[in-house]
Protein backbone atom coordinates (compact mmCIF):
# COMPACT_ATOMS: atom_id res chain seq x y z
CA UNK A 1 0.00 0.00 0.00
CA UNK A 2 1.35 3.41 -0.85
CA UNK A 3 2.15 5.84 2.11
CA UNK A 4 -0.14 8.78 1.67
CA UNK A 5 1.72 12.18 3.77
CA UNK A 6 -1.73 14.05 3.03
CA UNK A 7 -3.84 11.77 5.61
CA UNK A 8 -1.40 12.36 8.40
CA UNK A 9 -3.07 15.24 10.64
CA UNK A 10 -0.69 18.17 11.11
CA UNK A 11 1.94 18.31 13.91
CA UNK A 12 0.14 20.62 17.12
CA UNK A 13 1.71 23.63 17.06
CA UNK A 14 3.16 24.28 20.64
CA UNK A 15 2.27 28.22 21.62
CA UNK A 16 5.89 30.23 21.86
CA UNK A 17 6.31 30.48 25.66
CA UNK A 18 7.46 33.58 27.21
CA UNK A 19 10.69 33.09 29.41
CA UNK A 20 12.38 35.95 30.98
CA UNK A 21 15.60 36.63 30.12
CA UNK A 22 18.00 37.20 32.95
CA UNK A 23 20.84 37.96 31.14
CA UNK A 24 19.15 40.97 29.00
CA UNK A 25 17.91 43.16 31.02
CA UNK A 26 14.24 41.58 32.17
CA UNK A 27 13.97 40.90 35.87
CA UNK A 28 10.92 39.47 37.89
CA UNK A 29 10.25 41.20 40.61
CA UNK A 30 8.48 40.57 43.73
CA UNK A 31 7.25 42.84 45.86
CA UNK A 32 7.26 43.08 49.34
CA UNK A 33 3.90 44.50 50.75
CA UNK A 34 3.77 46.04 54.47
CA UNK A 35 0.88 43.44 55.79
CA UNK A 36 -2.58 45.22 55.48
CA UNK A 37 -4.77 43.05 57.57
CA UNK A 38 -5.12 43.82 60.71
CA UNK A 39 -6.27 41.08 63.82
CA UNK A 40 -9.93 42.55 64.85
CA UNK A 41 -10.44 44.36 67.89
CA UNK A 42 -10.73 42.76 71.02
CA UNK A 43 -13.29 43.25 74.08
CA UNK A 44 -13.24 42.63 77.72
CA UNK A 45 -16.23 41.79 79.46
CA UNK A 46 -16.22 43.06 82.75
CA UNK A 47 -18.92 42.34 85.39
CA UNK A 48 -19.72 44.84 88.15
CA UNK A 49 -20.16 44.96 91.71
CA UNK A 50 -23.90 45.37 93.30
CA UNK A 51 -24.89 44.85 97.18
CA UNK A 52 -28.10 42.23 96.17
CA UNK A 53 -27.03 39.54 93.73
CA UNK A 54 -25.95 36.95 95.58
CA UNK A 55 -22.34 35.09 95.55
CA UNK A 56 -23.42 32.15 94.15
CA UNK A 57 -25.72 33.34 91.03
CA UNK A 58 -22.43 35.32 89.97
CA UNK A 59 -20.45 31.64 90.26
CA UNK A 60 -22.34 29.92 88.05
CA UNK A 61 -23.01 32.75 85.51
CA UNK A 62 -19.16 33.13 85.30
CA UNK A 63 -19.09 29.26 84.42
CA UNK A 64 -21.92 29.34 82.56
CA UNK A 65 -21.11 32.16 79.84
CA UNK A 66 -17.10 32.64 80.55
CA UNK A 67 -16.44 28.52 80.03
CA UNK A 68 -14.83 28.77 83.52
CA UNK A 69 -13.98 25.79 86.37
CA UNK A 70 -15.78 25.77 89.95
CA UNK A 71 -12.38 27.48 91.69
CA UNK A 72 -11.79 30.48 88.90
CA UNK A 73 -15.05 31.41 88.62
CA UNK A 74 -15.18 32.02 92.60
CA UNK A 75 -11.99 33.86 92.38
CA UNK A 76 -13.41 36.39 89.87
CA UNK A 77 -16.58 36.39 91.50
CA UNK A 78 -14.55 37.73 94.77
CA UNK A 79 -12.50 40.02 92.69
CA UNK A 80 -15.44 41.80 91.68
CA UNK A 81 -17.00 41.56 95.10
CA UNK A 82 -13.55 43.03 96.27
CA UNK A 83 -12.43 45.24 94.03
CA UNK A 84 -16.12 46.99 92.28
CA UNK A 85 -14.90 44.81 89.00
CA UNK A 86 -12.91 42.15 86.95
CA UNK A 87 -12.76 40.93 83.76
CA UNK A 88 -14.51 37.91 83.02
CA UNK A 89 -12.95 37.31 79.32
CA UNK A 90 -11.64 38.97 75.96
CA UNK A 91 -13.38 38.18 72.97
CA UNK A 92 -14.20 39.12 69.46
CA UNK A 93 -16.88 42.57 69.24
CA UNK A 94 -19.51 40.24 68.31
CA UNK A 95 -18.95 37.63 70.45
CA UNK A 96 -18.56 40.19 73.77
CA UNK A 97 -22.01 41.86 73.05
CA UNK A 98 -23.36 38.26 73.08
CA UNK A 99 -21.93 37.79 76.70
CA UNK A 100 -23.34 40.89 77.96
CA UNK A 101 -26.67 40.26 76.44
CA UNK A 102 -26.62 36.35 77.92
CA UNK A 103 -25.81 37.53 81.71
CA UNK A 104 -28.05 40.78 81.48
CA UNK A 105 -30.65 38.41 80.35
CA UNK A 106 -29.73 35.39 82.92
CA UNK A 107 -30.25 38.11 85.93
CA UNK A 108 -33.40 39.83 84.73
CA UNK A 109 -34.81 36.58 84.47
CA UNK A 110 -33.60 35.74 88.12
CA UNK A 111 -34.64 38.79 89.65
CA UNK A 112 -31.05 40.46 90.27
CA UNK A 113 -29.47 44.13 89.41
CA UNK A 114 -26.01 42.32 88.25
CA UNK A 115 -24.56 44.49 85.30
CA UNK A 116 -21.50 43.57 82.51
CA UNK A 117 -20.20 45.42 80.07
CA UNK A 118 -18.32 45.06 77.06
CA UNK A 119 -14.87 47.51 77.20
CA UNK A 120 -12.68 47.97 73.49
CA UNK A 121 -9.35 46.99 74.12
CA UNK A 122 -6.24 49.01 73.34
N1 LIG B 1 -21.55 41.92 96.35
C1 LIG B 1 -22.47 40.81 96.19
C2 LIG B 1 -22.89 40.28 97.54
O1 LIG B 1 -22.25 40.59 98.55
C3 LIG B 1 -21.83 39.67 95.37
C4 LIG B 1 -21.52 40.05 93.96
C5 LIG B 1 -20.35 39.65 93.40
C6 LIG B 1 -22.46 40.76 93.20
C7 LIG B 1 -20.04 39.95 92.09
C8 LIG B 1 -22.17 41.10 91.89
O2 LIG B 1 -20.69 40.97 90.01
C9 LIG B 1 -20.97 40.67 91.34
N2 LIG B 1 -23.93 39.48 97.56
Amino acid sequence: MAKNMATNPPAPQKPPVYKPDRQNGDAVVLERRPQKVQPPQMFQVVMLNDDYTPMEFVVVVIQEYFNKDLETATQIMLKIHLDGKAVCGVYSKDVAATKVDQVLEAARKAGHPLQCVAEPLE
